[in-house]
């Protein structure tokens, strides 16, 4: 399967994680940041990455893909089938994609994107207003954290896939899972961490950004 776009994006590495989890293998599709190609512009016709191409078979949105690929593959199940189970599941994942997602966003854009991919500064006043919306939400997800296992009662799912690939980019800016101030999502992202799929992920995505690190 081609996957559009690099893992340095948490939507991205959603999707890199959920085909690691399944055992599904993940090569770069072309792609050039600016600069559309037909085949992207096909499989992403809004421009947002992630985007697939399976075969003859392309669909955007790391949502859609996380189903999409939860369906085909079905071993491991990263979506529960038990009824409230999934809803929470699901509920998770929205949470991270559309609440904690957006607030991160605006500070990883402006902190680390604009001035050391795109090389220009980064609007400070948007960044700091993330950096006000992000608190609320993390002290929600450390009542969340479970002293042991994972987010949904226990079983490993989308909802923690979903919610530690947004914490591994606050990383980038110093808003990482911090024992000291929130020690259960701290330890609970430290269990998702180990995974061996995540560990493949972030070798890639290492790789990746060293491109961007100080010299
Ligand atoms: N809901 C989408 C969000 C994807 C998204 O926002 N991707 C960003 C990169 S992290 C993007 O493509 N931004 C470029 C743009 O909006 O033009 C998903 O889950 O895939």
């Amino acid at each position: 399967m081609q996957v559009y776009g690099s893992p340095l994006s948490p939507f991205v590495r959603k999707v890199y994680l959920v085909a690691a989890e399944k055992g599904v293998a993940v090569e770069p599709a072309p792609f050039t940041p600016g600069q559309p190609s037909p085949g992207f512009l096909e499989a992403s016709p809004f421009r947002k990455i992630p985007a697939i191409r399976d075969g003859d078979f392309t669909l955007a949105d790391s949502t859609a893909i996380a189903a999409y690929l939860d369906a085909k593959h079905p071993e491991p199940p990263l979506y529960p089938a038990e009824p409230r189970q999934r809803g929470k599941a699901v509920w998770f994942e929205e949470v991270a994609d559309t609440l904690i997602g957006p607030a991160g966003a605006s500070i990883v854009f402006n902190r680390f994107v604009a001035p050391k991919v795109l090389g220009r500064p980064g609007d400070e006043e948007a960044a700091a207003k993330g950096e006000a919306a992000l608190p609320p939400l993390l002290d929600w997800l450390e009542t969340q954290a479970p002293a042991q296992g994972w987010l949904v009662d226990g079983c490993f799912s989308i909802a923690d896939i979903a919610m530690a690939t947004m914490l591994r980019t606050l990383l980038y800016v110093g808003w990482g899972p911090d024992p000291a101030k929130r020690p259960a999502t701290a330890a609970w992202y430290e269990r998702v961490a180990a995974r061996p799929a995540w560990r493949e992920v972030a070798a890639i995505e290492d790789q990746q950004a060293a491109r961007f690190a100080p010299a």
